[in-house]
């Protein structure tokens, strides 16, 4: 392993500095075509500075894996966007999960891990599998639609809110509050600013969703205040991890399934294999996560000085992960171009790595595999038939709209 956990020698001619890279990674050109850049970025060597925006970045999987299995060194409680919250002041309150370090963190994750538990997922299977089923059904008699509007998002749409206990009305605030989250990760860009002017109205809708009074008794929101109950956290620290589950729980699933629709789409042998084991659903949306990455980057900020890949990272310093990058890396992955739905996809990025990997995995994995089973039951094809139009946000890769036609099985 490139990365070294002794302090780096005084002698800073002893690691030489970093190669240098121009590009930007938060730009609407890398967004159309991040993976040129990509594997540029791995090829200049195991760290690189992107001087535009004075920061580091790891690329290649070797090193973003160890950046995020050493939360010692690489920290999340200055935060994991470009912004230093020991020198700016976050736009929000920062997360009791996320932007956190061991021991505070795990206090808060303890809570979560248990709302978001096997048992959890073991109790929601049946009304998502049959909500993913009546979709399916609806999709195949529309035969064509729009794979982003009509089913990646409308489909977590129907089960998440309910699974979590949020009131009806009100729901059309969470997905702009996850784009603005997910944007705010970035550097102050237009993107950025953008979302953080239009923020206020969907700020003070998740803000009061949070409040246990508003929550369905039998919910998974009310299972994270019930820990307030025992004394494990404060009620205002309950309500601020069901911010965490509403910020984080839909925006990403909605890109993985999207990511899933776009790779089977665009890979016909792939469903064909689907639709002749549709039990191959799990792996088919793992493999989109590791293809499409639709979580493409996030930050750390180093507590001391460290090699990284021979270069001396100083302390204070941001480091850019580029998930994708890892998760495409030739030297980890055979074939990485490749879509194949029977990969041994174990070990990917995709969800993270480490203390903060992600929380809610086991909910985005129920909600992807009930959906790709009911379609991969009915639908012996999907075709695309117009232009697939990208959406644009710093954290997040995916398509703002996917035209696709189904071929019903059988006919
Ligand atoms: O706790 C939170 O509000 C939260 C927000 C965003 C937790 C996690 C994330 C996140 C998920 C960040 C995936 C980066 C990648």
């Amino acid at each position: 392993m490139s990365i070294t956990t002794e302090p780096p020698a005084t002698d800073t001619a002893a690691h030489p500095a970093a190669p240098v890279s121009h590009a930007d990674p938060f730009s609407m050109e890398f967004f159309e075509n991040p993976h040129r850049i990509h594997e540029e970025l791995r090829e200049a060597g195991p760290i690189v500075w992107l001087d535009r925006y004075g920061i580091y970045a790891v690329a290649r999987y070797a090193e973003v894996h160890a950046v995020l299995n050493d939360w010692q060194t690489f920290c999340s409680s200055r935060g994991v966007g470009m912004s230093d919250f020991a020198r700016e002041k976050p736009w929000r309150p920062p997360s009791l999960v996320l932007e956190t370090d061991p021991p505070e963190h795990d206090r808060a994750r303890a809570v979560l891990n248990r709302a978001l538990s096997p048992a959890v997922m073991k109790r929601l299977r049946e009304g998502f599998a049959a909500a993913a089923e009546r979709k399916a059904e609806e999709l195949v008699r529309r035969g064509s639609f729009d794979g982003i509007a009509d089913l990646a998002e409308a489909f977590p749409l129907t089960v998440f809110p309910d699974a979590v206990g949020l009131r009806q009305d009100g729901r059309e605030h969470l997905l702009p509050y996850g784009g603005l989250a997910f944007n705010a990760f970035g550097p102050d860009n237009a993107l950025r600013r953008q979302a953080l002017a239009d923020a206020a109205p969907h700020v003070a809708w998740v803000t009061e969703q949070c409040q246990r009074e508003n929550l369905a008794p039998d919910g998974i929101g009310a299972q994270v205040h019930a820990a307030a109950d025992t004394g494990e956290i404060t009620p205002a620290e309950a309500a601020m991890l069901v911010r965490s589950l509403l910020t984080a729980g839909l925006d990403t699933t909605v890109h993985g399934i999207g990511a899933a629709i776009y790779c089977l789409a665009r890979f016909p042998d792939q469903w064909a294999r689907l639709h002749a084991d549709p039990s191959l659903a799990r792996g088919a949306f793992e493999e989109a996560i590791r293809f499409e990455s639709p979580v493409q980057t996030f930050f750390r900020t180093t507590t001391r000085a460290v090699v990284v890949g021979g270069t001396t990272v100083g302390e204070g310093q941001k480091v850019l992960m580029f998930l994708g990058a890892a998760n495409r890396d030739p030297r980890r992955w055979e074939e990485p171009e490749r879509y194949d739905i029977s990969r041994r996809t174990s070990g990917h990025v995709g969800f993270g790595s480490g203390v903060h990997m992600c929380v809610g995995q086991l909910l985005a994995r129920l909600e992807g595999e009930v959906m790709l089973a009911a379609l991969a039951r009915k639908v012996s094809a999907i075709e695309i038939t117009g232009e697939p139009v990208r959406k644009y946000n710093n954290t997040l890769r995916g398509l703002a709209s996917l035209p696709v036609t189904l071929r019903p099985a059988g006919a």
